[in-house]
């Protein structure tokens, strides 16, 4: 029986965005269902009663919910198809881990304060969020990639927010480039992989949305 494999997903999200770049590293074929976050589907509800949030892995009828754990469900049940996207020895996978939970428990948050918030908020958002970035280019050191000379978790968990760099620098008045030039190359590496410039959406459409969701959040 051929799998049968469903991304509830929205378009701008980061966090879909690792699941879309997963896909196509793995090369599996899958149907993406486009989602309105205001306005959820039955079927969302159903397959993410907890949390009614996106991105939600469906295989075979069953839901797998957060994103970095649909990653590693992906990289377990697709094993012999496409590169590894965890490491195999154990203490490497707890390394791997431990930076894609840093990435989600900083980078989103921080980023969205920069360009919801104004004044001395907005100041104390941008000075973390380039020590956040700062970090994780410590972490990458002379490497080409988080985990070494190939693409995998980390990067995965990371590099979709690079869609979301153009509304940081914008509202932020600040360029990531100047600040990060290690970590940009890292982004220039990750986008010479079709596996993920295909998967991510355009910075300007990014940045269109984000000035609609201000409009529309009447901030
Ligand atoms: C985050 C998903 C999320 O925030 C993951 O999958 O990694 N930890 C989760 N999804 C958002 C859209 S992206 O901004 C979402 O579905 N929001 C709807 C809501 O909060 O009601």
């Amino acid at each position: 029986m051929a799998d049968e494999v469903v991304l509830l997903d929205f378009w701008s999200s980061p966090f879909g965005m690792r699941v879309r770049i997963a896909f196509a590293e793995k090369g599996i074929h899958w149907e993406y269902k486009e989602e309105d976050t205001r306005n959820k589907s039955p079927l969302l509800l159903q397959m993410n009663p907890v949390h009614k949030k996106i991105p939600v892995l469906i295989h075979n009828g069953k839901p797998i919910c957060e994103s970095m754990i649909q990653i590693q469900y992906i990289d377990e049940v697709w094993s012999d198809k496409g590169p590894p996207l965890l490491p195999t020895d154990p203490y490497q996978r707890a390394h791997a881990r431990f930076w894609a939970d840093y990435i989600d428990k900083k980078v989103f948050e921080c980023g969205r304060r920069i360009w919801t918030t104004k004044g001395e908020a907005q100041e104390a958002a941008k000075k973390k969020f380039i020590e956040i970035l700062k970090t994780l280019e410590g972490e990458l050191g002379e490497k080409s990639y988080f985990g070494g000379e190939s693409f995998g978790y980390v990067d995965l968990a990371f590099i979709p927010f690079y869609t979301w760099f153009g509304v940081y620098e914008s509202f932020g008045k600040m360029s990531i480039e100047a600040e990060c030039p290690k970590l940009f190359s890292w982004v220039k590496r990750c986008l010479e992989k079709e596996s993920v410039s295909k998967s991510l959406p355009d910075q300007d459409k990014v940045y269109g949305f984000a000035l609609e969701l201000k409009k529309a959040l009447g901030i």
